[in-house]
């Protein structure tokens, strides 16, 4: 341990306060703080400190005046498409699948706090009637696909997952994996990768001790994709599998219609570089990003950083005029992530995040604060929509698509009961669509618009679950459901319906 020209980094860096408890620690201790000290790079993130910090004021006020709605022109909408379009776009995404051309990229390595249990968030169960976790919903969505692709052009296309983690979620999540044989899917198959930590720091730029020697650290945010990209050499891996474009998500939005074949068609058929799936924002403080340009170049302008007054502007129609909200559902080619990560990644600037960071005090004892006491440094998976050359926004509808699990149970949105509540709702419109009908214990026909009643007085919920392994977008179910008289709760699973006991 070469201690001394420790200590003069750390001065030079106006970071010594990291040494105080030295004295005071086993020799173990005092190894383990050397190396995690010794591991950080402390121009790079201070300079990180310096730029996020600076420009987050200059940007914010810079975008407010600088920003307009994306134009028409590259918009799409699934309401807004015939059927014939919408099949269309369907089956040549199902032809790009079958070909091995389209990978999912699942963002995973956020810490979950607010919605605070121990684990990753794809292993939360909402409680449907199957159990199933978030991240069984999306394997078994993944095989379905590449059945449905399979069915219609006769070939084998695997669709492989590239999952994110962070150092808090890539052992859980793996093992998770392996205890559930990859939920049908082959090993080979999900490649799993992590992303980088940075240390958080005091409002004042120190580095925070979250321990007597240990150093408080954090993701560096979903844009930190890309560095993991290129330090896990994921692209050569895509080139390999002969991956042209990928669709890339949020761990936690119930209702993802992964490696989604309208949308991977619909930015294919435009010959997109990059692409957002967007719904139209519900309220101007609703804490989605909007898909916007500044300056003429595409953006995500953060919930956390857009001016209240900006938000609130409407068009002569009443609608938003910024109302184009991003639900984290990206579509980029393997072209345009390679010249990200080779070509642009380092100028990409973080943002911060005022954050309760648990810290060590100066007598020792770990103190965990009520209110934000320093800032976490990201970067954003939609900061590089910049560099795009041909851009491509997908509205979908908020019901069919967004339904996201951010609190956990009794806050007053995106909880697993509203997640549940999402997707239970899908698959009983999903059934009635299909020729389906349902009856209550008394015999009589449900309203198609299921409404609270005096017998169900907290719920809107019809029990009624359609495994992904059955339908992945309602399609197919016809066969099964056309002119049944159902009573819930029922589970739709592949070639039958069953009551949930019976699974
Ligand atoms: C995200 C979007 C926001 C809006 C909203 C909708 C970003 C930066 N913001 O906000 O615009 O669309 O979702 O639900 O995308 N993650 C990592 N590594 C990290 C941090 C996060 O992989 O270091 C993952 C996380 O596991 C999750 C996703 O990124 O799958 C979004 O993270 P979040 O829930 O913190 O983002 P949120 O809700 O602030």
């Amino acid at each position: 341990m070469d201690l001394a020209s420790l200590r003069k980094g750390l001065e030079q860096h106006r970071q010594s306060h990291l040494l105080q408890f030295w004295d005071d620690l086993s020799s173990e201790n005092q190894k383990e703080l050397y190396d995690d000290l010794s591991s950080i790079d402390l121009d790079r993130v201070c300079q990180y400190f310096g730029k996020a910090t600076t420009g987050l004021s200059e940007a914010q006020t810079k975008s407010d005046e600088r920003l307009e709605p994306v134009p028409e022109k590259v918009c799409g909408s699934t309401s807004r498409m015939s059927s014939d379009e919408h099949k269309q776009l369907f089956d040549s995404g199902l032809r790009l699948i079958a070909e091995g051309k389209v990978a999912a990229l699942l963002l995973a390595g956020g810490q979950g706090t607010r919605l605070g249990v121990p684990y990753p968030k794809g292993m939360y169960n909402v409680q449907l009637p199957s159990g199933k976790t978030l991240y069984q919903l999306q394997a078994e969505r993944l095989l379905k696909l590449q059945e449905l692709a399979f069915k219609l052009t006769n070939r084998h296309g695997v669709i492989p997952w590239y999952i994110m983690t962070s150092e808090h979620t890539k052992d859980k999540t793996v093992k998770f994996f392996q205890e559930h044989s990859y939920f049908g899917l082959e090993a080979d198959n999900v490649i799993v990768f992590e992303q980088h930590m940075l240390p958080c720091f005091t409002f004042e730029g120190q580095i925070i001790l979250a321990g007597k020697h240990k150093v408080a650290r954090a993701p560096d945010g979903n844009g930190g994709l890309y560095s993991a990209l290129g330090s896990a050499d994921v692209i050569a891996d895509m080139r390999r599998r002969g991956v042209e474009c990928m669709h890339a998500y949020c761990v936690d939005n119930i209702l993802v219609k992964m490696a989604d074949p309208v949308f991977v068609g619909f930015c294919h058929q435009r010959s997109a570089d990059c692409g957002a799936k967007v719904v139209e924002k519900a309220f101007p403080t609703e804490a989605v990003g909007v898909v916007c340009q500044v300056d003429g170049h595409y953006e995500v302008v953060e919930y956390s950083e857009i001016a209240l007054k900006t938000a609130e502007l409407r068009r002569e129609d009443g609608r938003l005029t910024f109302n184009a909200g991003n639900i984290c559902n990206h579509y980029f080619t393997t072209d345009f992530i390679e010249s990200i990560v080779t070509e642009h990644d380092s100028s990409l600037q973080h943002h911060v995040a005022k954050k309760k960071i648990p810290f060590v005090s100066d007598d020792g004892s770990i103190t965990t604060p009520t209110t934000p006491n320093g800032i976490k440094m990201e970067k954003f998976v939609f900061d590089v929509f910049q560099f795009s050359k041909q851009f491509a926004v997908l509205e979908v509808l908020r019901e069919d698509e967004f339904a996201p699990l951010k609190n956990g149970p009794g806050a007053a949105k995106d909880t697993p009961a509203t997640c549940r509540s999402s997707l239970l709702n899908q698959h009983y419109r999903w059934v009635l669509a299909a020729g389906g009908k349902f009856m209550d214990s008394e015999g009589s026909v449900l309203p198609l618009i299921p409404a609270r009643s005096s017998s169900m007085p907290h719920t809107t919920d019809i029990d009624c679950e359609v495994s992904p392994m059955a339908s992945y977008a309602g399609e197919g179910l016809e066969e099964l459901c056309a002119n049944q008289v159902l009573t819930a709760p029922i589970q739709v699973v592949p070639g039958k319906i069953i009551k949930p006991e019976c699974s």
